[in-house]
């Protein structure tokens, strides 16, 4: 859950706060969560600085910061660093008399100032038709600076709210067990721009390179294509069968473009879904090396009773390049990792050993991370300071024997009907780092043919 702010109200607020490197991490919204005071103070108490912001019916966005956590305790909270705005008509109003500057109590809402300057509502408010009418005045300008204006220049003198919204402002940078830029709508742009604009390694005139998911039944890799394919499309998109049966849901090789747009041009990589690894059926480590080596041909519909032979239709006999991986991605289930069965993990290690045989470079996408840790399910953007999901890394960089840096959290698309700022970030990190490591791959080989030429 991202919240409505968006990246360039962020920006505002991160200038008025004074201090660079704050994510926003959003703890409570009244459509989500109820407007009522109890429930805020459940989800808000002792947790740190908070930026509350409302969104009025008739387009008025204001709030207040506070650096001080907010508590049940009936008291007022002195904080000098505290102060209300307004985004509508970008003003910061800090406070002037500190020792009021805001109020906790238990049947308040979110509450600004002696008075009080900015109280949005106490007890409970009904939610009616997505509209929730505040049931408390303001005393604007006892506590805080009012520049001469009114409260009005804030609400617009409406208090009917669509939103309200409590966010926590993080330490994105220092909480983090792995360091990404702050997660906003710009890092997701840029991340979209460079994946859109990717061109494979020059040196050696392909086009595309081929990206493989392979891993156990069910474990996400259709969903990842499905996700990635989303973000370019612009829309939700379900081009690949993905869903949870006994046996493997996908039967046949595909090599999927991913468009820009719904009929835009095709990215210069292609995410290649394969049947899901069981104990005793689906893909086995001895087909593993003529996908890995071009010969299988796109739409080929694998037999778990036979394996993959050169007798196949359309068997690729004198694979190019172009018709290899170039990066292999081991789609594993974060919350399946430690149950995996002796039989399954031989299986792996013997196809880990058909890779490496060719050096082409591995990486780990460890997905349904939204299912190993409560604080991602709720919001995306906790994955890099979720505890859970660090430990899992590390048992999975472990078991697969791989470094940390190889093991990619993902959180597919499957319930949503609307794309994600967060999900989409998480998605193209993990892609960009597969496209990284296949131009390594594609350097090497150029290395290689250079060296085949030079003797
Ligand atoms: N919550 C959650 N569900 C996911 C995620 N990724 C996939 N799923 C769900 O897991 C189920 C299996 O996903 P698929 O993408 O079909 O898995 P697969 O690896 O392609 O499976 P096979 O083709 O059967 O081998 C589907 O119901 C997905 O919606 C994720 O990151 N989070
Ligand atoms: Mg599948």
């Amino acid at each position: 859950m991202n919240g409505k702010l968006t990246a360039e109200q962020r920006t505002q607020l991160k200038q008025w706060i004074g201090e660079e490197s704050k994510g926003f991490r959003l703890l409570y919204r009244i459509s989500r969560d109820g407007c009522a005071a109890d429930v805020f103070h459940q989800k808000c108490n002792n947790q740190g600085p908070t930026v509350t912001v409302a969104y009025n019916t008739s387009g008025y966005i204001y709030g207040g910061y506070t650096s001080q956590s907010w508590t049940s305790s009936g008291t007022y909270v002195q904080d000098g660093k505290a102060f209300l705005f307004s985004l509508t008509n970008p003003q910061k109003y800090p406070v002037n008399i500190t020792a009021k500057s805001v109020y906790c109590n238990t049947s308040y809402g979110p509450t600004f100032g002696g008075g009080h300057d900015l109280l949005f509502f106490t007890g409970t408010i009904q939610n009616v038709r997505n509209v929730f009418t505040l049931n408390t005045q303001s005393s604007f300008g006892n506590s805080y600076t009012s520049h001469g204006h009114s409260i009005n220049n804030l609400t617009g003198g409406v208090y009917k709210v669509s939103e309200l919204e409590v966010y926590a402002l993080t330490d994105a940078v220092t909480d983090q067990w792995r360091k990404t830029p702050t997660w906003d709508d710009k890092l997701m742009t840029s991340l979209k721009g460079a994946v859109e604009c990717y061109k494979p390694y020059e040196g050696l005139k392909l086009k595309t390179v081929n990206l493989l998911m392979i891993g156990p039944v069910g474990s996400g890799k259709s969903s990842f294509y499905n996700t990635i394919s989303s973000i370019f499309r612009g829309r939700i998109s379900s081009q690949a069968p993905a869903g949870s049966v006994e046996h493997s849901l996908t039967s046949q090789f595909r090599k999927y473009r991913v468009l820009v747009g719904d009929a835009g041009k095709p990215t210069s990589f292609r995410l290649c879904d394969t049947m899901g690894l069981e104990e005793g059926q689906g893909i086995d480590s001895v087909d593993v090396p003529f996908i890995l080596d071009g010969n299988v041909p796109d739409m080929y519909r694998f037999n778990p009773a036979s394996h993959v032979t050169p007798e196949i239709p359309d068997f690729n006999k004198c694979p190019q390049l172009k018709d290899k991986i170039h990066c292999v991605g081991f789609v594993l289930n974060s919350t399946k990792v430690e149950a995996m069965s002796e039989k399954l993990l031989l299986k792996i290690q013997s196809i880990r050993h058909h890779i490496n045989q060719r050096a082409i470079p591995i990486v780990v996408l460890l997905t349904k991370v939204d299912q190993l840790c409560p604080m991602v399910f709720e919001d995306v953007d906790a994955t890099f300071r979720s505890t859970a999901v660090k430990n899992m890394v590390d048992k999975t960089a472990e078991l697969v024997g791989v470094p940390r840096s190889h093991v990619l959290p993902i959180k597919n698309y499957e319930s949503e009907i609307e794309l994600d700022v967060n999900v989409n970030i998480l998605a193209l990190l993990g892609l960009r780092q597969m496209l990284w490591f296949a131009d390594d791959y594609l350097c090497n080989q150029a290395d290689l043919l250079q060296k085949e030429e030079d003797s």
